[in-house]
């Protein structure tokens, strides 16, 4: 094809082509790769029609009577108007700390695009959903304080089951939403995974998280350890010119005058710790939806006279009370919180954006937001969220259970998933309740990923097990835990508040070493130039340093992702529906397959399985007759 390129070429025909010729001339290269693309994506789209996509089981299309969702109007003419992110750029992260801080109004994060499906729908929004609206939203609401988009479990999910880059992903929000703050979650010492990584794979992932498009890092350690966020709080001051915002997770009641452990005190000792530590902003995160608003009254009073950083407050809606819950702390003076638009709010997820701006209109500390708007933007989610309908928890309203379980919004909604596939699914009940045993067994920690995943584990185990907390203590030795459980009592995710109950390490480890420094110091730095030369030898040139972190970071699904990749091509850009659910017969889709560039498929008809166990996918393609033949697998 590039020959024929060549040859049919005028300059090259009339003779004018000099040395040059090639080098001035990309497009000769371009119709194979868009040819190579199509093909790909036309393999992939045939095995979904054959095969099904084996995230959703092979579940009929939830949405195909429903309209398709509607776009939200903008002026797609008009410039952006300046946001935080032109602050930030003009204040640097001191002065904007120190602006955000006096403003007296109340400023909102909106987590749609990261813990609202997160939480509510195992995390498997795509980007092809979030591209859709980034722009518009970005030009309709550019008082926005940041937009969550990345970060926590989304970077595992991008790749392990969506098969999409992460970091393409990162690249074109923020070249979507050039004047939002953009914010991510990141795990202290053990960034986007669960276990601990050497530390200067933690500050390369920071400094290249801030060159792709992340402005605020909020930062936490799941087990409240300051040993565990201060390293990752430096590389952010050092490596980047965005914000360190780090974290208390909050757990218990802090009002309960029982809670001897979790309680005022306690967090004022954090917030002077964080604010020693060099943090930019302090987030209260509320991981399981568990500060009730009297108590953030007194917490947001209490850091508010305590340090001098603004405050961030993040809960999730579990229980339904969480908009009480802001609104003392809006009267106690916190200086922005975190919601979610109204179709993705709620339950597990944020309290709904729209709802929150309209409790604050006409007093003191409204910020003003067109609800009309708002509420568009919201209509829209709610289509595009019926096409993700097999991934939704089943929780129907708000449940007060979470002020016993405290199971955290993010797991909740896989927890139950997991427990099905254990064949626990009727077991529900007595596994939030051995939850919460297992809390108590441990020493009641804070349960945030990574140790909230511990604490789940050993829950699963206890109940397939038929085995209690009480069993722990009586045959112990006998029981072998849970790899995960083993690595916490090891000391891998750091040291819980008051060390581990007497005894139970012991129980648990059964003579193997335990230790109180930092895990990551165990590991030994990354050589990046070695590994970046082992690593293109491995999968080739076509390979960026972003791929590197990816690899590093989670080897397995990476290896996987990359195999997809080159079979099937970038499916980010497939429409969702096509994606879980396959084209029906004569049903016709124009694909973008990169800017400004389309493809027209449509699925003519199915043939029957061959002697091989393939079948013939009838295709066209630009409207050209185009047949695959595909393995049937089921
Ligand atoms: C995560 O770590 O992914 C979380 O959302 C914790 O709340
Ligand atoms: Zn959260």
């Amino acid at each position: 094809q590039f020959l024929q390129n060549i040859v049919a070429h005028p300059d090259f025909q009339n003779g004018s082509a000099t040395v040059d010729f090639i080098k001035d001339h990309p497009e000769l290269f371009k119709f194979e790769v868009r040819q190579d693309r199509g093909t790909k994506l036309l393999t992939f789209l045939g095995d979904i029609i054959v095969n099904g996509n084996p995230d959703v089981h092979g579940a009929q299309d939830p949405a195909r009577d429903l309209p398709k969702p509607k776009l939200p109007h903008y002026d797609a003419t008009a410039p952006y108007p300046p946001g935080t992110k032109n602050r930030l750029t003009e204040l640097g992260p001191e002065g904007f700390a120190k602006w955000l801080r006096e403003d007296t109004l109340i400023h909102y994060t909106d987590t749609t695009l990261r813990d609202a499906h997160q939480s509510l729908l195992a995390t498997r929004m795509r980007t092809f959903d979030m591209l859709k609206v980034a722009e518009r939203f970005a030009k309709q609401h550019p008082q926005t304080f940041s937009l969550e988009c990345w970060g926590g479990a989304t970077f595992d999910v991008a790749l392990r089951f969506l098969h999409e880059d992460p970091w393409e992903r990162l690249a074109k929000l923020r070249e979507a939403v050039p004047n939002i703050l953009l914010q991510m979650l990141i795990r202290g010492a053990n960034g986007v995974g669960y276990k601990a990584y050497p530390d200067n794979l933690v500050e390369r992932f920071v400094q290249q998280s801030w060159e792709t498009g992340i402005d605020v890092f909020r930062i936490f350690d799941s087990l409240n350890w300051m040993p565990g966020m201060e390293s990752c709080i430096r590389f952010v001051r050092e490596k980047t010119g965005g914000l360190a915002e780090a974290s208390i997770c909050y757990t218990n009641d802090l009002l309960d005058p029982q809670n001897k452990k979790y309680n005022l005190d306690y967090y004022l000792r954090l917030a002077r710790q964080i604010e020693d530590a060099g943090a930019n902003i302090l987030c209260i995160k509320d991981m399981a939806g568990l500060l009730k608003p009297y108590a953030a009254q007194e917490l947001i009073a209490g850091l508010r006279d305590t340090i001098s950083l603004p405050i961030h407050l993040h809960t999730h809606d579990t229980s339904s009370l969480q908009a009480a819950t802001y609104l003392k702390a809006v009267e106690a003076g916190v200086d922005v919180i975190d919601v979610a638009l109204g179709s993705l709010s709620g339950l597990t997820s944020q309290p709904n954006f729209n709802a929150t701006v309209e409790m604050l209109r006409h007093t003191p500390r409204h910020r003003e937001f067109d609800q009309q708007s708002l509420n568009e933007f919201s209509n829209y989610w709610e289509g595009v969220r019926t096409y993700y309908q097999p991934f939704e928890s089943g929780l129907k309203a708000g449940s007060a259970d979470v002020f016993q379980h405290e199971i955290p919004g993010g797991q909740y909604s896989n927890l139950r998933p997991q427990a099905v596939a254990l064949g626990l699914g009727d077991k529900f009940e007595l596994i939030k309740k051995t939850f919460a045993d297992v809390n108590q067994l441990f020493g009641d920690i804070t349960k945030v990923t990574p140790s909230s995943k511990v604490v789940g584990d050993m829950a699963l185990f206890l109940v397939s097990n038929n085995l209690t907390t009480q069993d722990v203590w009586d045959k112990g030795q006998t029981l072998n835990f849970p790899e995960s459980v083993q690595s916490l009592f090891r000391g891998d995710i750091g040291q819980p508040e008051g060390g581990w109950p007497e005894g139970l390490q012991e129980i648990i480890l059964k003579g193997q070493p335990a230790y109180t420094e930092r895990p990551n110091e165990h590991l030994e730095a990354i050589d990046f130039d070695a590994e970046w030369k082992v690593f293109q030898q491995k999968f080739g040139p076509s390979v960026e340093f972003t791929d590197l972190l990816s690899y590093l970071l989670y080897p397995k699904v990476f290896e996987q992702y990359w195999a997809f990749v080159q079979e099937y091509g970038d499916v980010s850009v497939v429409p969702t529906r096509l994606f879980f659910y396959g084209l029906q017969p004569g049903e016709e889709s124009i694909i973008d397959i990169a800017r400004g560039k389309s493809i027209i498929v449509k699925f003519r008809s199915l043939g029957i399985a061959n002697d091989e166990g393939k079948r013939t996918v009838f295709f066209s393609i630009n409207g050209e007759t185009r047949n695959l033949e595909v393995r049937d697998r089921s």
